[in-house]
């Protein structure tokens, strides 16, 4: 196979000189391919295959111990000026970088096979999709790939109409931490990551290109790059709504996106659905509403946690044609991981025999990847060219105080004030400590790829642009007690809180109206079989003034951080909060 589209040829070509592969293949998406791979990943000990009976056409990967989440502090945004990558990111001259990620490409692939993988992010067929081109030489990543987006001969013929593509070049090289760098090249739409086989780093149609080339893209273009997850929920009148929702890594997406309502909202005829479960791709409709596709094609899902009781949609989608990575595995070769039941595992994600000396049986952050279609909630409007409307854009984190369980903004402005401030536990999605709170703006603080104030600036700049955006709020789901107990049940019985945030966009239901924005009452929200004494839910929808003060002091120093480019309406909803509050 090759292209005729002559860029594209072109960088294969000058991309082979420098890596010098054995051989290069152009995957072309098709089930022969696919079985291909895997009996090659299962030749060579990439993958171990998982007990068929139980999980057919299921594979088990172990990562090296030294590579497994994304590392943001090797992570670089190479803008011509400094000042454009802004300080939420490290930045690296673009020429600095060329010449380091190049040296580290030298020969690289020697012995190895160049994969030239073609992929669109979104429905083919979508004006709202982009596409890319990742070399990898890693087979791995190409299964991957295949299962989260759309790869092979059709995007290769889209991009054969289009001609424009995002350039992504990944070597896994030695797998040595201090050989390891995801260099972003936003100018150029273009990526160099080597040295990391695994999720984020790997997957340069992911965060790489959906997120950070994306958001630069998007500001230019007039659109939306967020990391959100899409879900539309029915009412028992018929009427379907679409809610978007950013939460840092780990944070629930998936879950808050795979959501099964409380047996009584099943018994009434509520219905949710799965859009999509970490990225959202929104632009103004001509009805000036935002419109919004999920760009992938599968769920990179945190395997820990996930059980009948709090995930049900997506354990039945892991029975079958699932790659898991770092995750435990039973005696008789299931995979396994803390939450998931009481089985003791035999070995652990390094494929030790399982001593909880060491540790948990799974990696916290060991993850599945599987097609979206397995997903018995999956959207059949995920696949609409178009998109789905939105009514709500909802902004959380983990605060174990604080924060309350809801809270709806007084406007757009408001919410992106409430966007670009939240904060959460950071978790082990990445290198790093765990339970840290830090800012993460509109959940996007590792993967924003310019300067946040204009970020800022250009989600006002949507108002100009779109005159029915929908309406913001912020939730928490992790609120603790004294006891260090989450306070709030979660997971299906967040379905309460949606039907509130659905209630308001339609002014069906009321709110107290404080200083941080309208809060239900505790009589505002379904609390029919909800298992849980009503004084505690008083104390989350209540509002701490003192505490409120404390924190809009320490978002007035955050948002000094961004110098002059923070927009001034910022600094305005910032100053009426504060006054409100006094
Ligand atoms: P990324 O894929 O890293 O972007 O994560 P995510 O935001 O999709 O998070 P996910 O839904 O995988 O949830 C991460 C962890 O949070 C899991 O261990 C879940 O069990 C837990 N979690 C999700 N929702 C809730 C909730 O409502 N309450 C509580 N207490 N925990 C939750
Ligand atoms: C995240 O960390 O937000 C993920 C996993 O969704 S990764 O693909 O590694 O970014
Ligand atoms: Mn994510």
């Amino acid at each position: 196979m090759t292209t005729t589209n002559q860029a594209l040829a072109d960088w294969v070509k000058q991309v082979a000189e420098l890596t010098q592969p054995d051989h290069i293949h152009w995957c072309d998406g098709t089930a022969a391919e696919e079985q291909q791979f895997n009996d090659m990943l299962l030749a060579d000990g990439t993958y171990k295959k998982l007990n068929e009976q139980t999980h057919p056409n299921c594979f088990l990967h172990l990562s090296d111990p030294q590579d497994v989440a994304r590392v943001e502090h090797l992570t670089f945004i190479c803008t011509e000026n400094e000042i454009d990558a802004g300080p939420n990111n490290h930045w690296m001259a673009p020429a600095t970088a060329h010449a380091k990620m190049d040296d580290l490409f030298q020969g690289c692939m020697q012995g190895r096979t160049m994969y030239v993988i073609p992929y669109c992010m979104g429905p083919i067929d979508s004006p709202i999709s982009r596409c890319g081109v990742e070399i990898t030489d890693s087979a791995y990543v190409v299964q991957n790939m295949r299962l989260m987006t759309r790869m092979g001969q059709a995007a290769l013929a889209r991009i054969e109409r289009e001609g424009g593509f995002v350039k992504g070049l990944h070597s896994t090289g030695e797998l040595d931490p201090n050989r390891r760098f995801i260099m972003h090249f936003p100018e150029e739409l273009s990526i160099k990551s080597y040295g990391s086989g695994y999720g984020g780093n790997a997957l340069l149609g992911k965060k790489c290109h959906a997120l950070r080339i994306a958001s630069y893209q998007a500001k230019t273009e007039g659109w939306l790059a967020e990391h959100m997850l899409i879900l539309g929920i029915k009412t028992p009148a018929g009427k379907q709504h679409y809610v978007a929702a950013a939460f840092p890594s780990a944070c629930g997406k998936t879950n808050l996106a795979m959501l099964i309502p409380p047996a009584g909202y099943v018994k009434d005829g509520w219905e949710i659905s799965t859009v999509g479960d970490d990225i959202c791709w929104m632009r103004p409709g001509e009805d000036g509403r935002l419109w919004a596709i999920n760009p992938e094609a599968g769920f990179f899902g945190v395997a820990p946690g996930t059980a009948e009781d709090t995930n049900p949609n997506a354990l039945k989608m892991l029975y079958q044609d699932t790659i898991f990575t770092n995750v435990a595995e039973t005696e008789d070769g299931q995979p396994w991981w803390e939450g998931l039941d009481d089985r003791t595992p035999k070995t652990d994600w390094q494929g030790r025999p399982f001593d909880p000396a060491n540790g948990p049986a799974a990696h916290p952050n060991s993850r599945f990847t599987v097609s979206a279609k397995r997903c018995p909630s999956y959207s059949p409007e995920s696949e609409s060219a178009s998109g789905v409307p939105i009514d709500a854009i909802v902004f959380g984190g983990r605060r174990a105080s604080l924060v309350p369980l809801v809270t709806e903004a007084r406007d757009w402005e408001h919410g992106v004030l409430m966007g670009a401030t939240v904060a959460s536990e950071t978790t082990a999605a990445a290198t790093g400590a765990v339970g840290v709170v830090r800012r993460d703006p509109m959940a996007m603080k590792p993967f924003c790829g310019y300067h946040f104030g204009d970020y800022w600036g250009h989600w006002l700049g949507m108002q100009e642009k779109a005159d029915h955006l929908p309406k913001v709020f912020t939730v928490n789901w992790f609120r603790k007690d004294a006891d260090g107990r989450f306070m709030w049940p979660g997971f299906g019985e967040n379905m309460r809180v949606l039907e509130w945030i659905i209630a308001r966009c339609q002014d069906q239901v009321g709110a107290q109206e404080t200083a941080i924005g309208h809060l239900p009452q505790v009589a505002d929200l379904n609390t029919d079989d909800l298992d849980m004494d009503l004084g505690v839910l008083d104390q989350l929808l209540t509002v701490d003034a003192a505490g409120w003060q404390k924190e809009a002091e320490s978002v007035t120093e955050f948002l000094a951080e961004f110098g002059d480019r923070v927009p001034q309406a910022l600094y305005d909803q910032l100053q009426t909060l504060q006054a409100k509050l006094a």
